[in-house]
């Protein structure tokens, strides 16, 4: 090359690495204890639905013992667990909700 062609060159990254996080899907399961009208609202409380879409959620579990309440991060998901499992203790139901890698 003309000017000697000894250059060092250095790589700068224009874009930014990001990673989608894993998602995880929070499961209800049916129990012959827990009232469907406590089920309807644990899903308008903290999965914000609609008392239509409540209902329809809860009689797919209460009919088939498990349905998804919504997809979300882990941490995301872990924490609604958790209230739901409080609020489920609180009032003396054995209502029970889990997470699963979607
Ligand atoms: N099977 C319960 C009943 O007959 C209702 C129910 C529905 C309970 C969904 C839990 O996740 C559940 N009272």
């Amino acid at each position: 090359p003309e000017d000697g062609g000894d250059d060092v060159g250095v790589l700068v990254r224009t874009t930014t690495k990001t990673r989608k996080p894993s998602m995880y899907k929070v499961l209800m399961l049916n129990d012959d204890y827990t009232p469907m009208e406590f089920v309807v609202h644990v899903l308008e409380r903290f999965f914000n639905k609609t008392r239509e879409e409540a209902t329809s959620i809860m009689l797919h579990v209460h009919k088939k013992g498990v349905g998804v309440c919504g997809v979300f991060t882990y941490e995301v998901a872990e924490s609604k667990v958790a209230l739901v499992m409080d609020l489920a203790r609180q009032n003396q139901h054995p209502l029970q909700c889990t997470i699963e890698r979607d």
